[in-house]
């Protein structure tokens, strides 16, 4: 682990104020779990039965194997696609929820809650076969979603409807050739289970397989969480904001939006519309809406309420001392938020019935009654607010300007004014012109085995310097709010030379009241589909199989199991992954070259893993390179 804890000046000061009041940080958790078992470390410990944990013992006669008699890679396999299983699991269980919602609205159930864009319900719609002429509104919504919610349940040979409708053809065949492509989600989640169950599969190529199934189950809960999510709430345009803890407000009621889940942070941000006045009643400016996390990247997109910070420094947020609430609803929540709460006014609001933290408040959530529910939580974050105590409000005065608002359709709105016709030819154009070198997606998570955002700006910036064009997603993305990367600044300090030229003339053409960023956050981890759709959509126009388009992605502080489930879908549809962390394979030769080596033959995807963030971002340059060569040849 690095001595550095934080490139970001705003957590620095936090840091030291949690080391005044010997609060102790994840940082500091971080650092007691040093050094860590080699065993788990590299994927070796197999925890799946009670007669373990059983370790890899090379020299050791009888120790070089598990008590069954599993060897280290079928050990390493198996580890490594539970974390898809988990991470997968997350993810479309988000996306069933808002289909749930959905199917809801349009049978008139639920109150609260609208089809907000019509236009992407009908693309969508036509998008997956379901018939629009001449139809209602409510009639197609309800169909949308039911086939959204058939994506868990069913159990025949036909094949899973989101992958299907977004992929290639040369994509699929690959995917139906290696026996990957998925039927339904909760079958190849329990198939995984089962097949990594003591005494079964021992066969790691079959393993991992059926792992990457899992990861395509992944791609197809998010692709449907983000399509059904605009559907419901809209489609995020660009909008200007900013980030870092100095978007607390002194002043203000401040709540902080936290987990995943747009159902619930959606209707807050609709209801403190709303409640401004009973804020000042109690004596506040107001109310103050800020995100942490992908709930927060969400509701950027589409209601440009600002960043607080990422993954990490969550905690720092209380530490500011006027965090009056910190609503939560599902994955990346730290239990420790409820002790740091204790020392301060800080309320922690629990909301979804399988994630709950002891002691914290739990206010169940209901879509029958979202509005009213998320109007309660405002009274009790007012309601803290007259107790906070001045004497201990400390926020860091750091914010950066943040243009966000990237979806697929608001960038391509922004390409068509240039190309009205085809307009991701924009960036078809600058790469075979050689003005820029291909596409780079970033997303993930932090973690603390390096230093917090720094492989994210340091890989962002020298990528950018070689004119790449940069997507985001995730705490990525929000490392990037944070150090200045989503605004036009950056690209006057970061931009090579092929890029501001790109830059210059779709700043011209977009006639927005912001320059565009360096960085184009597409929204959430589950908004990595957008990522993919414009990946997709690339390859159509380049005429190419996705294995040649130049378009790569890095998940720099990879941490949790969703991040191992969207780093492999990407590599079965095609797309080089960089890690910054490295992966629990590395314990098995075997399963460590099938994914870093093998993968690149079957699929075009492939891993690897590099924690120098230089090193790492100038081997996706070569990578890019060689993609475009391979294009270049080809004309
Ligand atoms: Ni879903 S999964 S730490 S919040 S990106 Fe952030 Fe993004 Fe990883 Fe979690």
């Amino acid at each position: 682990m690095s001595e550095k804890r934080t490139i970001d000046v705003a957590a620095t000061q936090m840091l030291d104020k949690a080391k005044e009041i010997g609060f102790l940080t994840t940082f500091d958790r971080a650092k007691a779990q040093e050094p860590r078992c080699t065993f788990g470390n590299t994927g070796i410990c197999c925890r799946i039965c009670l007669q373990g944990p059983c370790r890899i013992l090379p020299k050791k006669p009888g120790g070089n194997k598990g008590i069954c008699g599993a060897a280290d890679y079928t050990i390493v396999a198996r580890n490594t696609v539970r974390y898809i299983a988990g991470g997968s699991a997350a993810h479309s269980d988000h996306g069933r929820h808002i289909a749930e919602t959905v199917l809801h609205v349009a049978e008139g159930k639920l109150k609260d809650y609208q089809i907000t864009d019509t236009t992407k319900l009908m693309a969508v719609a036509k998008k997956i076969g379901v018939e629009t002429e001449g139809r209602d509104v409510m009639a197609v919504a309800k169909d949308v979603a039911t086939a959204a919610l058939d994506e868990f349940g069913r159990v025949t040979e036909d094949e899973i409807t989101w992958v299907k409708a977004n992929s290639n053809e040369s994509t699929l065949e690959v995917l139906r050739k290696t026996n990957i492509m998925p039927s339904g989600i909760n079958l190849s989640l329990a198939q995984l289970l089962h097949q990594t169950h003591a005494g079964n599969d021992a066969d790691p190529v079959n393993i991992i397989f059926g792992g990457l199934k899992a990861a395509l189950c992944d791609y197809d809960g998010m692709a449907l969480a983000t399509d059904l999510s605009d559907i419901l709430f809209g489609t995020g345009v660009p909008v200007v904001t900013e980030a870092n803890l100095g978007a607390i407000k002194a002043d203000k009621v401040n709540i902080a939006l936290h987990g995943h889940n747009p159902l619930l942070s959606q209707m807050v941000v609709k209801a403190a519309k709303e409640m401004q006045e009973e804020a000042k009643a109690a004596g506040a400016a107001g109310i103050n809406l800020v995100g942490i996390c992908c709930t927060g990247n969400e509701v950027l997109t589409r209601e440009g309420v600002a960043i607080a910070t990422n993954f990490a420094t969550q905690e720092l947020a209380i530490l500011t001392g006027a965090m009056d609430a910190m609503v939560v609803d599902v994955q990346c929540i730290m239990p420790s938020l409820r002790t740091l709460a204790e020392c301060y006014h800080t309320k922690i609001v629990t909301t979804m019935p399988i994630m709950k933290i002891p002691g914290s408040y739990h206010m169940a959530f209901d879509e029958h009654n979202a509005l009213n529910s998320a109007k309660e939580i405002i009274r009790l974050a007012i309601d803290a607010y007259k107790n906070r105590d001045a004497a201990k409000v400390c926020i860091p005065d750091v914010r950066n300007t943040v243009v966000a608002g990237f979806t697929l359709e608001s960038l391509l709105n922004i390409f068509k004014k240039i190309n009205a016709d085809a307009p991701i030819r924009v960036l078809a154009d600058a790469i075979e012109a050689g003005e820029i070198k291909g596409v780079a997606l970033f997303a993930g998570c932090n973690n603390l085995k390096g230093t917090h955002d720094e492989n994210h700006f340091t890989m962002a910036t020298e990528l950018a310097k070689n004119d790449v064009f940069i997507v985001a997603t995730g705490c990525a993305a929000q490392a990037f709010a944070k150090e200045g990367l989503l605004n036009g600044e950056g690209v006057k300090k970061y931009a090579g030379e092929g890029l501001k030229k790109l830059f210059a003339r779709l700043n011209a053409a977009a006639g927005l009241t912001a320059e565009l960023p360096l960085v184009f956050h597409m929204g959430s981890c589950v908004d990595n589909s957008r990522a993919q759709d414009l990946a997709n959509l690339l390859a159509k126009e380049m005429g190419l199989p996705n294995r040649d388009v130049p378009y790569v992605a890095s998940a720099p502080e990879a941490m949790s199991e969703k991040a191992v489930a969207i780093g492999s879908w990407n590599v079965a549809l095609g797309n080089p992954v960089h890690v910054g962390v490295v992966a629990p394979t590395v314990g098995s030769q075997l399963v460590n070259d099938v994914v870093t080596k093998v993968a690149e033959d079957v699929f075009g995807g492939f891993f690897f893993w590099e924690t120098d963030p230089v090193k790492a971002a100038g081997r996706l340059v070569e990578i890019l390179e060689e993609r475009n060569w391979k294009n270049a040849m080809r004309k």
